[in-house]
């Protein structure tokens, strides 16, 4: 059901101040910059999906990771990725500043990278800033020809891309993956639940509140539709956001949520629903995004599924319309049903009613239950047709709109619901407009 998505992939490395994230900037455009426009506090590897020459290519950005190596708490998780990253992509840029000469980190990396030399092409940035004669000296790294290129005004890399994909071949492109982020208070497990979607130890967890930084990108593929998993970072109550890291980590991550085609929200089941996770969970269903609702950390909580179902629907009525998933990420168990949950979303994203359908089911709904005069009024349901997909949103022809009543409304949802379980788990937006009646 769920597989992997392998894109060719190209992983930029190089000591800081190098470049790399002009170099990055300059082949993913402005386009994805709002990960960009904050300074490097990065700790996972960024991903993008970048189009060369109609080819799909998964460029993956290791900039920013280094630069708070000294003082991060995660530098030896961090250096241990990057490398480890360099094993499974399938090419790989290390940059060095064609200003500076060799330099003491570039030596060691370049030693790292030695025995991965079939895959590695050396880049000299900032070409347009000395003699070109200089470069020489990077032979010396052992990892062939210096190829020297400006990331500033973009002189040379074509020449570079052409070089590094010239291998590889041109997938017929499938469109732009359907992308389903995975968002919630810090510390639920986020992440874990992205590895453990992967099965792989992919983003950086941890106990400590805050670990992701930036938004994490992994692809798999479902029935052939290309899917991009977005592990984002934890977010704060407004009030715990104290820093510019905090408030562009949670900036991006509602981003995310907004452009997502669902969204996992993740809370942790020894919590509970707290006032937050209700705010976003009327916030997904409001955006009309798709919602699964993951209650993880099952192993740690006290309350049985039943029990914790309960409590979920009788805090948020509404959540009954969703799929409420219980797992524990850490010990990749009840991973089964989520992906089922995530499938059938996928599978069902164009449903649509016939309208011969509808209104025979509107006709016999209206027949059984009539719908109850407001302030004297009474209300007549002409014909109900579906006008979008995403999300699936129905127009209701009345008599008199301003009769309709608030159950009315909620009453046909469950109704269309009861008869369309594709409809799990997607918001129902249901309009009513006037129309005169023909023969009345
Ligand atoms: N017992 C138990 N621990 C879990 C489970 N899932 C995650 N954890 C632990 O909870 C902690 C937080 O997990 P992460 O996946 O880093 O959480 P996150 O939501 O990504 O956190 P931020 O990135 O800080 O927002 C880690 O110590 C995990 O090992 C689970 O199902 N059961
Ligand atoms: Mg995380």
């Amino acid at each position: 059901m769920i597989t992997h998505q392998q894109y060719p992939s190209i992983l930029i490395l190089g000591r800081p101040n190098v470049g790399k994230s002009t170099f990055v900037n300059r082949l993913i455009g402005s386009r994805l910059s709002i990960t960009l426009d904050e300074p490097g506090v990065t700790r996972d590897l960024l991903s993008y999906l970048i189009t060369i020459e109609d080819k799909t290519v998964e460029l993956i950005d290791s900039g920013g990771v280094d630069r708070y190596r000294v003082s991060d708490p995660f530098s030896s998780i961090i250096e241990e990725r990057v490398m480890k990253a360099a094993q499974q992509v399938s090419q790989i840029i290390f940059i060095v500043d064609a200003t500076t000469g060799i330099t003491q980190p570039d030596t060691k990396i370049a030693a790292q990278l030695r025995p991965l030399s079939g895959k590695v092409t050396l880049v000299a940035n900032k070409a347009d800033l000395t003699h070109l004669d200089y470069l020489s000296d990077y032979y010396r790294l052992g990892l062939g020809d210096p190829h020297p290129v400006s990331a500033k005004t973009g002189h040379g890399l074509q020449e570079v891309l052409r070089l590094v994909t010239h291998t590889f071949s041109a997938a017929p492109s499938d469109g732009d993956p359907l992308s389903i982020a995975i968002v919630g208070k810090p510390n639920v497990g986020k992440s874990s639940i992205l590895n453990a979607l992967l099965g792989r130890d992919y983003a950086i967890t941890s106990d400590i509140a805050g670990t992701t930084r930036d938004p994490v990108h992994a692809y798999i593929r479902i029935h052939n539709t290309p899917i991009q998993l977005i592990d984002t970072a934890g977010l704060k109550k407004a009030k715990q956001v104290n820093d510019g890291i905090d408030y562009y980590a949670s900036r991006r991550s509602m981003a995310c949520m907004s452009a997502s085609f669902a969204t996992l929200l993740v809370i942790d089941a020894t919590l509970g629903l707290l006032d937050q996770d209700k705010r976003l969970i009327r916030h997904v269903i409001e955006a009309g995004r798709r919602l699964i609702l993951v209650v993880n950390k099952l192993d740690l909580s006290t309350m049985t599924k039943p029990e914790l179902t309960t409590y979920l629907t009788d805090t948020i009525p509404e959540l009954a319309f969703y799929p409420i998933l219980m797992m524990s990420a850490t010990n990749r168990q009840f991973m089964g049903p989520l992906t089922e949950a995530i499938d059938s979303l996928v599978e069902h994203r164009h449903f649509r009613v016939p309208t011969s359908e509808l209104n025979q089911l509107f006709d016999a709904m209206i027949r059984r239950f009539p719908p109850r005069s407001k302030s004297g009024v009474l209300l007549k349901v002409y014909y109900a047709t579906q006008v979008g997909s995403d999300p699936p949103e129905f127009l209701i022809f009345v008599n008199h709109p301003d009769a309709v009543s608030s159950d009315f409304t909620r009453f046909i949802e469950k109704r269309l619901r009861l008869a369309y379980p594709p409809l799990h788990g997607v918001p129902v937006i249901i309009r009513f407009k006037p129309r005169r009646a023909q023969r009345d």
